[in-house]
């Protein structure tokens, strides 16, 4: 209980300092803005990059089709050089099955951008933020949340997104969210702000944000990249980027402040951690497999019970008239 007490008093504090600091933050920053029209001049969208099957259209930048085997992605050209910052984004997931879709898509604040991989269509053994929007359940052995799934992954380079565990492994924190086939953008936003990360979605059209998680102790070198990415296997739906907008907020100062020439060369060096918490978690049996094994080892456990009891019953019958019968055999002699 005091550690649930102490976490909902973490988020309220969090909570009510995004908003002092959110009604002084700056205007979005331009470099880090997604809005119509999105190209330019040169058929280019103005400091972003597209590839892979990412198409652009007047509504949205659609980062996968609704067809089988496809990625694509979108990266912010420009490093993010602020230490704190708010993003929020319209999306949009959706696509023709009903029962069969996926895989789903990420947002990322990483290191690599640009580099097609086998995680939502970005590069494996990242560096950095990755926010999983997870349409596709691939294995509820490891875990008993319902897709879709919004999770979190810190990468320092050296941990596997395990698509098989659905990332649950490496996960820092996660929610449900019903965000697929709505006929409104849906909308999530991330704040980081003094080593505090908090994802909220709006996927209900309320115009208002529902508390995804909030992680404190999450460090995150500044220098790194905003993007997209989406996949198709074996199932697919089309995955659209429809705005997107960071602001600077202000928050502490880095301890210790360097020099700036110090800070550039120090975020080539710098690895994302989780202060008190593990990075990856060992294999762990999922509780729903858990109760079904146990439910069954009870039936049976019950089962043989009655069994021995019967045998004893039925033993002690027979002992009582095989008794009987000899007693009845030495009177008659
Ligand atoms: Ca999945």
């Amino acid at each position: 209980m005091p550690l649930r007490m102490s976490s909902s008093w973490l988020a309220t504090l969090a909570v009510a300092a995004l908003a002092l600091t959110v009604a002084h933050a700056q205007e979005p920053a331009r470099q880090f803005t997604l809005s119509r029209p999105y190209l330019g001049a040169g058929m280019e969208i103005p400091y972003w990059e597209f590839g892979g099957h990412s198409v652009v259209s007047d509504e949205y930048i659609r980062l996968t089709p609704d067809r089988q085997s496809k990625q694509g992605y979108l990266w912010s050209r420009l490093p993010v050089l602020f230490d704190h910052w708010d993003l929020i984004v319209e999306f949009k997931v959706h696509g023709s099955g009903r029962k069969l879709f996926g895989d789903g898509m990420a947002f990322w604040y990483a290191k690599q951008p640009m580099t097609p991989g086998p995680v939502f269509g970005s590069v494996d053994f990242f560096s950095g933020l990755g926010l999983f929007f997870d349409t596709y359940s691939n294995h509820n052995g490891h875990h008993h949340h319902a897709h879709p799934y919004i999770s979190a992954m810190i990468g320092d380079g050296t941990l596997h997104y395990d698509h098989d565990a659905d990332g649950t492994l490496t996960e820092l924190a996660g929610c449900e969210a019903q965000f697929r086939n709505k006929p409104y953008p849906t909308r999530f936003r991330v704040t980081y702000l003094n080593n505090v990360l908090q994802v909220f979605h709006d996927i209900d059209n309320e115009r208002s944000w529902k508390e995804c998680f909030t992680k404190s102790g999450v460090h995150l070198p500044s220098g790194y990249h905003l993007g997209f990415s989406a996949a198709t296997g074996d199932v697919a739906d089309a995955h659209d980027v429809i705005t997107a907008q960071l602001t600077q907020l202000h928050g502490q100062p880095k301890q210790p402040q360097r020099p700036l020439q110090e800070t550039r060369e120090l975020r080539q060096t710098e690895v994302p951690f989780v202060a008190e918490a593990p990075l990856k978690r060992e294999r762990v049996n999922d509780d729903h497999g858990d109760t079904i094994g146990s439910t069954l080892g009870s039936i049976a456990l019950i089962f043989l019970g009655s069994l021995a009891v019967i045998a004893l019953i039925v033993g002690g019958i027979v002992f009582y008239r095989s008794k009987q019968e000899q007693h009845k055999a030495k009177r008659l002699y």
